[in-house]
């Protein structure tokens, strides 16, 4: 009843979303591609009537050109919460509205023309020219449609984004709305209980491309290595709404083609790579992330023209799992990384490549091998760095305390794992998916939820272990029996016996122990941690110092080390790599402060303690080279404690 004012709700609670290709946009001898980033006009309705925008139809004209809309300037791609000074657009709930213009060259007339949203958070209406294009349900990932006809070539255009951040017991991830009696009368807040602020706005980036008539509509791609250990082997399809032939070649980083084949659109082909060079994970091998490019040509409908060109790049590797280890190329690998948000001062969680790169630059730095994108799959950028990288992600969607197991929400839960397969089923840096974090795992519905939420992820990618990371405690847990392996998360000596240090360790070893035992399966433990303010020291380390973190970690680190012994203990995630912004509450000072480094990428106590353990870790499993800055001189005794 008082959902009048949320427009998304009636307008896209039942629109189902199928996407099963979403090609990122590349340029190719047959493909342009611009980006739509840049200022775009901004208009936030009144509180009182937060459906005018429609009523109005804000997207027959131009925002800034409305006499009966105030329109401000708005970054995209960035969260509009934090650009201005305004405390309500920062806390703003329900619909806000973007629009600029474009050019179309006459040129572009002859193929087709998509427009691309990488993300927008959480569910978006687009109209071209004043005529609605597309409507979208779920943040953190893309979605697209045709122009056509709707556009106008050679002349201006206008796109027209309605963006609602509006979370309730149906949306993934799931909130509530309240109504409130504050000093000025009723309003709507938004209440939720995950730990991360609500960004909201044109997160990623805009892409206007175009692809020929005929056109390559998708490529899968599926590596494993032959049984001689040497031969990569990669089936591919290529999808097309045509039956042309397709070329496929592999290149080598040094352009050399390696393999190739012509194939038939939507059925499985095979590349073989004799003496191929494997996708080896950071400090596992000298050479990580090692990338083919693998180019796909489509042919004209008399196979002797090429009429379309799309390349991707492809690591060969084969990740696969059994109830004690996780292996990549047959080698047991041990995760040794990170929780993360993609936040930061100003942009929220807007894409950033001075950001996007300092993270890759202080995860090498540390010598994490792994992150998961707790707790919503990150932008394609992020993807591609890790693939180049080699940083293997345990690929998250965007499903958050789940609870209330309603058909509706199931339905959505499954979609967002379409649409992420869809998008990241080509990563070899994916090694897992998540398909939840933190759900109320404790009841039986909760267990068939997760069956049947598990059964889809399965069927649409069988060669990736499944997992979702529970904090419900084991004896209760539902959940595990339809994983591939475990994680948990776990706070001790912090909302566990906080202050007590000495509670640590025995209750790590014992908690894994129940997991591996109840189920038998891999376990990794994907959240530990406590809040530490930079800067805040007392000795001894007394709870929220720097001390304390270093201290908490030391406790997990024996904890882990103990664990390592046992085969099937598979990694260890500190929670969180940087600090983040959080909804007000009197547990949050200026938000999350568990990351080892501040919101501004600098080092807390604990990064240093940290990258000595994992680089530790890396040297003796792999024997990779410690940094030399890893330990600074203090005596020459010291020297002789290294060898040892
Ligand atoms: C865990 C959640 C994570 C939180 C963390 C914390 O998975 O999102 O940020 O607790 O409280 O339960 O720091």
């Amino acid at each position: 009843m008082l959902m009048g004012p949320l427009i998304y709700v009636f307008v896209l609670a039942h629109a189902a979303v199928q996407i099963d290709c979403i090609l990122y946009p590349r340029e190719s001898e047959t493909r342009e591609v611009r980006t739509l980033d840049g200022l775009w006009n901004f208009a936030v309705p009144p509180t009182a009537n937060k459906s005018l925008g429609f009523y109005q139809q804000w997207y027959s004209h131009d925002l800034n050109r409305n006499e009966q809309v105030s329109s401000i300037l708005m970054p995209v791609p960035s969260s509009y919460n934090d650009i201005t000074q305004d405390a309500e657009l920062r806390d703003h709930l329900g619909v806000v509205w973007y629009d600029r213009t474009f050019f179309v060259p006459k040129s572009w007339a002859s193929q087709r023309v998509w427009l691309r949203f990488s993300s927008v958070s959480y569910a978006a209406q687009v109209w071209i020219n004043g005529e609605l294009l597309l409507v979208h349900e779920m943040g953190h990932l893309p979605f697209e449609s045709e122009l056509g006809e709707y556009l106008l070539y050679g002349q201006e255009n206008r796109v027209t984004v309605a963006c609602d951040n509006t979370l309730l017991p149906t949306t993934v991830p799931q909130g509530n709305v309240q109504e409130v009696n504050t000093d000025n009368g009723k309003k709507y807040i938004q209440t939720y209980t995950f730990d991360f602020f609500n960004y909201a706005g044109i997160h990623r980036s805009v892409h206007l491309y175009t692809t020929p008539q005929q056109f390559i509509e998708d490529v899968s791609v599926v590596t494993v290595i032959d049984q001689d250990g040497e031969t990569g082997v990669v089936y591919y399809n290529v999808s097309s709404r045509v039956n042309n032939a397709v070329r496929l070649t592999l290149y080598d980083r040094d352009g050399q083609a390696v393999a190739s084949e012509v194939g038939t659109p939507n059925n499985e082909g095979t590349l073989k790579v004799p003496n191929a060079k494997l996708w080896w994970p950071y400090l596992m091998d000298p050479e990580p992330g090692y990338l083919y490019t693998m180019e796909v040509e489509l042919f004209n409908d008399d196979n002797d023209q090429i009429v379309d060109v799309y390349r991707l790049k492809v690591g060969i590797r084969e990740v696969t799992w059994s109830n004690t280890s996780l292996y990549m190329n047959g080698k047991p690998v041990y995760l040794h990384g990170f929780g993360k948000h993609e936040d930061s001062d100003i942009r929220g969680k807007g894409l950033d490549f001075p950001v996007i790169i300092k993270d890759f630059n202080l995860i090498k730095w540390v010598g994490g091998n792994t992150f998961r994108t707790s707790h919503y799959p990150y932008a394609e950028e992020i993807m591609d760095l890790a693939d180049e990288t080699g940083i293997m992600v345990i690929d998250e969607c965007p499903s958050v305390d789940t609870d209330l197991f309603s058909s509706t929400l199931l339905e959505k839960h499954k979609s967002s794992l379409t649409q992420l397969i869809a998008r990241d089923k080509n990563h070899p840096s994916v090694i897992a998916w998540s398909i939840a974090n933190e759900p109320r795992t404790q009841t039986k519905a909760a267990g068939e939820y997760f069956g049947k939420v598990a059964n889809h992820t399965r069927k649409l990618d069988p060669r990736r272990p499944i997992t979702l990371a529970v904090a419900r405690g084991v004896s209760e847990d539902q959940s595990g029996q339809h994983m591939d392996f475990i994680s948990f998360n776990r706070y001790n000596a912090w909302y566990s016996n906080p202050g007590h240090l000495d509670m640590v360790t025995l209750n790590v070893i014992k908690e894994a122990t129940q997991w591996h035992e109840k189920y038998n399966k891999p376990v990794l433990m994907s959240e530990y941690g406590g809040d530490t303010l930079a800067g805040l020291h007392l000795y001894p380390a007394y709870i929220w110092t720097e001390e304390y973190q270093v201290a908490l970690f030391s406790k997990h680190f024996e904890a882990f080390d103990h664990l390592r012994d046992k085969e099937w203990f598979i990694g260890e995630y500190v929670w969180n790599f940087a600090d983040f912004k959080t909804a007000q509450t009197y547990t949050r000072v200026g938000g999350n402060n568990k990351g080892i480094f501040t919101r501004q990428r600098q080092p807390k106590a604990a990064a240093y303690h940290l990258r000595r353990r994992y680089f530790a870790i890396a040297n003796e499993l792999y024997n990779a080279t410690l940094p030399n800055d890893l330990y600074l001189y203090t005596a020459s005794v010291q020297k002789y404690h290294e060898e040892l």
